[in-house]
């Protein structure tokens, strides 16, 4: 049902309006149907600590998000655990292998549907708030940590649905972007942040970087929070975060102000 809706909503998801709809109806939908994760990858220890505390290791106890780690070596049929051989045509670096990875994802996928499976790696598509927004409507997942040169391309022609990169530079493996990309998807949940809305305030969810915050003490070191803060005064309060929000957008990522939402 929740999915039905996300896909309508989509559609039409060419702002931040909707996207804030969506997540909305997401919050007061309440489905308890928790998400499921497969992550496939030849590090798994890499990927054990990031889920393990605060905010995943809440959505996991809560049972709203289910991380199933899998080691390509496990099931691999070839002999000694080998997953990856040397590229035809030539050149360095190894490349992994295809049967390994469509062994386990057939593996997987006979015993549920997948709504994505993500690859993860620098040529594709840069991840942001609105994929992470999309992502966090499916069911099941499952996310291909890549290695080496990168996957055999039959891999993503075949089974691949969705490629994903964190930024434009290259790291050593697809694991650290795996567990960025989980934990953006993660945290909106519904049910797992305390405040069930504050993720709708974070920067990029209204298209703007998020205001300055303060705590106690109110002077510290003779440097004071600003006044608007301690008026107890709501509306003036919500009108200079607005304010502080745009001047550092436009100060910092002047393309967030655009219409196309980049941020370039
Ligand atoms: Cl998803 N993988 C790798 N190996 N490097 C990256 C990346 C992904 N995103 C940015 N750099």
């Amino acid at each position: 049902m929740n999915t039905l809706i996300g896909i309508g909503i989509s559609i039409i998801n060419h702002t931040f309006v909707s996207q804030l709809a969506t997540l909305y109806f997401r919050l007061y939908t309440f489905d308890p149907k928790n998400m499921r994760i497969d992550i496939i990858t030849v590090l798994p220890e890499l990927l054990e600590s990031p889920f393990n505390h605060s905010m995943m290791k809440r959505a996991k106890e809560r049972g709203l998000l289910e991380i199933h780690l899998h080691n390509l070596r496990d099931t691999t049929p070839y002999k000694q655990g080998q997953v990856d051989d040397y590229q035809f045509g030539g050149g360095a670096g190894m490349v992994m292998m295809p049967e390994p990875l469509a062994v386990l994802l057939e593996l997987l996928q006979k015993d549920r549907k997948y709504d994505e499976v993500i690859f993860m790696t620098p040529d594709g598509l840069l991840f942001d708030q609105k994929t992470a927004n999309n992502l966090s409507l499916k069911e099941n997942i499952i996310i291909i940590c890549g290695h080496y040169k990168g996957i055999d391309d039959r891999i993503r022609q075949h089974f691949v649905t969705k490629e994903i990169s964190i930024g434009d530079y290259v790291l050593s493996g697809g694991e650290l972007a795996a567990a960025v990309v989980v934990d953006a998807i993660g945290r909106l949940l519904p049910g797992v942040l305390n405040d069930e809305t504050s993720a709708l305030f974070d920067s990029f969810q209204d298209g703007l970087l998020a205001p300055p915050v303060y705590t106690r003490p109110a002077d510290f070191r003779g440097w004071q929070v600003p006044e608007v803060l301690l008026s107890g005064d709501p509306k003036k309060i919500d009108a200079w975060r607005h304010d502080e929000s745009l001047k550092r957008t436009e100060e910092r990522r002047p393309g967030l102000l655009r219409d196309d939402g980049k941020g370039e």
